[in-house]
């Protein structure tokens, strides 16, 4: 069933063959290639002989329809058809085959030719870029396609489909090829799309025009729909309350700060003239009191004099309100096994302490879409732990109850989220360490597929397993920021290109909402406490009501996979980033537990005999979770499992540090061995007194899921996962 939410956002227009449906959270708005070189006198397109004033009629309807997806928060997706300066992407079939015709008087100039408004369609050139009247806001998607098409060789299926994108509305030049080509390529990835007639133009005659269009939506929609421009207009305006213009608080008197953090909420705020410095004074204030209740979450704190100051120097920085960077304002914390230049990265462990003279790629990112740092979180000494109880900097506790572990590695980091005093926070994750803490502070978990965030930068715990997690209050707060900081890094060895798994999309009908997905067998939930074992039941039932299809998988390739992350040689890479004779020289100055399971692994006594068994059955089993993931009449979407098996008090792991911990792992340790991408999520709450079996406890624990999916399967997963957030949302209502 759909959720309240998504029905009132479905919107309708008159279209061509019949009426088009679009959800608007589900929508985005594709504006093809309003280049100079294609609309300006001079350009490419005046040069191969294309008529100036038909293709210039579409700008000013554009700008209209621009201003009006922009006013109802759809995402904007602007497209530029253009060539690397070497023309290595440049096709003969394109380079060549017009100017080769007999007789030849068209296309005497041609792409890499110089020009007068620089080399004709060629990427940084002038005349390559998008006309001012459309010019792209900071955040909005700008794709550079070799192509006719937008997807051939483009990312532009991933970032749709990382948005959730089922419905593109289509404008821009020229109707007859890049606009209809795109179309056509959209549709066959399942996209519902409708072109605006009076958004788009060609180099021909309206004839011309009008047979293109025709094309589109003959044969009772053989590739989508055609729509006028007024109509949706009507359609969108009334909902443009989104934009400064469309407030009811006008921009100089600024609106309070709600206390609300999350990303999307604090972008609304700060559109409509909310100041960073306004929340910066509120969270400190919080950030002090919340040192109270817990002294151990934050290994350096920034002070308020520097983070106000960071903040007023943002205000100046970016002063129209309507052309923010998606980060502006936002605060964030970072695990301290990250570097920050000129701060000492501790890695809670004295020994390796070093002030970095480079920040990580993933920092630099968050700081130059406007992010506010705010202070660096404790950890587990060497990212290595899942309970939060192994620093020298002290044992952060659940913001739940006290006497629980918050959870680790990322101990702090999760803390700094579920405490409120950041709207997220940048973690790792090789065994857990950014789902489990998350899990345990009732906030979002999220570990990207391996190597779509840079990890360069950053304290290796297990190089070749570790992975950049982030933290946040919402699924799409989540998805925002993985759009924010993926990137191919090719100084990082492991870094992955952008690319997309080429599944289709189902938008409408019966299998829109319908998903399927497998759990562990009842041997490895038994694991599981009563209060976990049973929140997961419910879990169960939420998402079969969703449209989940509950399915038989495959559980060994995880369980093995999870395995040999311990039990193999594969922890011996915890020492390959050291040096050879570190442990000995700095026992004395680690924490007990970590100097007891180095000592574990160095006794093994490990052959590479052995490491290559590891690495061959490590190959066996990610094929065999290829299989379950596969797309087939048998495989699954999503994997849903517990995020942690049971949630240990704090005295509980001191009395019995290793096992308490590696019992943790039981749900998580697979993750990056088999290459998944994974996302944990507030799963409902559970009286204290049902795990403790202590009538005269009170309080409450947080419970948490966790969805898993194959290599590069995030927007799919993610989506899963937002709708059962959506729905944990409506129930609590
Ligand atoms: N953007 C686009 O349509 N590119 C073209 O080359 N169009 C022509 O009509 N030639």
């Amino acid at each position: 069933m759909s959720s309240t939410k998504d029905v009132l956002s479905v919107l309708s227009i008159d279209a061509k063959p019949y009426i088009y449906s679009f959800p608007l959270q589900h929508t985005a708005l594709l504006v093809i290639d309003m280049q100079r070189d294609f609309l300006l006198a001079k350009g490419f397109g005046e040069i191969q002989g294309g008529n100036l004033e038909a293709v210039q009629a579409s700008i000013t309807p554009t700008r209209k329809l621009l201003e009006a997806c922009r006013g109802a928060g759809m995402t904007i997706v602007h497209t530029r058809e253009g060539h690397v300066p070497d023309l290595s992407d440049c096709p003969s079939s394109k380079l060549v085959r017009q100017a080769a015709t007999p007789n030849n008087t068209q296309h005497n100039l041609i792409i890499g030719d110089k020009g007068e408004l620089g080399r004709l369609l060629v990427r940084g050139e002038y005349g390559h870029d998008i006309i001012d009247e459309l010019k792209p806001l900071p955040g909005e998607v700008v794709i550079d396609k070799p192509g006719k098409g937008s997807f051939w060789n483009t990312a532009i299926l991933h970032k749709l489909k990382a948005r959730a994108i089922t419905h593109l509305i289509v404008s821009g030049v020229t109707t007859e090829c890049c606009f209809a080509t795109s179309i056509r390529e959209a549709n066959d990835r399942g996209f519902e799309c409708c072109g605006i007639v009076e958004a788009t133009s060609g180099y021909n005659d309206s004839n011309f025009k009008q047979c293109s269009l025709d094309m589109i939506h003959w044969s009772q929609g053989l590739f989508g729909f055609v729509a006028n421009l007024q109509p949706l207009l009507d359609a969108l305006t009334p909902l443009g309350i989104q934009s400064v213009t469309g407030s009811s608080t006008p921009p100089q008197t600024p609106p309070d700060f709600d206390g609300n953090l999350t990303i999307s909420s604090l972008q609304k705020a700060f559109k409509n003239g909310l100041s960073p410095v306004t929340v910066i004074e509120a969270l400190y204030n919080k950030i002090e009191a919340y040192h109270r209740v817990d002294p151990a979450v934050w290994i350096y704190l920034e002070s308020r004099e520097n983070a106000l100051d960071a903040a007023k120097a943002l205000t100046v920085k970016y002063s129209d309100r309507s052309a923010l960077p998606p980060l502006f304002g936002v605060p964030f914390s970072v695990k301290d096994s990250i570097d920050i230049t000129g701060l000492p990265t501790t890695t809670a462990c004295p020994p390796l302490t070093h002030v970095p003279s480079a920040s990580a790629v993933v920092y630099d990112k968050c700081l130059a879409e406007g992010a506010l740092f705010i202070g660096k979180t404790n950890l587990d000494q060497l990212a290595t732990g899942l309970t939060g109880c192994r620093s020298p900097y002290g044992i952060p506790h659940s913001v739940f109850h006290k006497d629980y572990i918050s959870g680790g590695s990322s101990s702090g980091n999760a803390v700094s989220v579920g405490a409120n005093l950041v709207s997220f926070s940048l973690a790792t994750d090789t065994a857990g360490s950014g789902r489990v803490p998350p899990g345990f502070n009732g906030v979002v978990g999220y570990k990207p597929t391996r190597g779509t965030i840079s990890f360069r930068g950053v304290t290796p715990a297990c190089l070749s397993l570790d992975c950049i997690a982030l933290t946040t209050h919402t699924i799409s707060d989540a998805r925002s920021l993985w759009q924010i900081l993926e990137e191919y890094d090719p100084l990082d060895q492991y870094s992955k290109p952008v690319i997309s798994f080429e599944r289709h999309i189902n938008s409408i009908g019966p299998q829109a909402r319908a998903f399927k997905f497998g759990i562990p067998p009842q041997k490895a939930l038994s694991l599981c406490s009563f209060p976990h074992r049973r929140k997961f039941n419910e879990t169960v039932a939420t998402l079969q009501k969703l449209g989940g299809v509950l399915t038989p998988i495959d559980w060994s390739p995880f369980q093995n996979a999870g395995k040999l992350l311990y039990d193999g040689t594969f922890v011996s890479e915890r020492l390959a980033s050291l040096p050879d004779d570190w442990l000995g020289k700095s026992r004395s100055l680690l924490h007990p537990v970590i100097v007891q399971l180095m000592d574990a692994v160095v006794e093994r006594q490990s052959t590479a005999v052995q490491a290559y068994r590891d690495l061959q059955a490590k190959a066996i089993y990610t094929r065999q979770a290829e299989q379950v993931f596969s797309y087939s009449a048998t495989g699954i979407d999503v994997l849903v499992v517990p995020t942690a098996p049971t949630h240990w008090k704090i005295s509980e792991v001191l009395a019995d540090p290793i096992k308490k911990n590696s019992h943790l792992g039981e749900f998580t340790h697979c993750g990056n061995v088999l290459d998944l991408c994974g996302v944990a999520v507030p799963a409902g709450t559970y009286p204290v007194k049902e795990l403790s079996g202590n009538e005269a406890d009170e309080g409450e624990l947080p419970f948490s899921v966790t969805f898993l999916s194959g290599s590069r399967m995030d927007a799919e997963m993610l989506e899963i996962a937002r709708r059962f957030e959506e729905s944990m949302k409506e129930n609590a209502c």
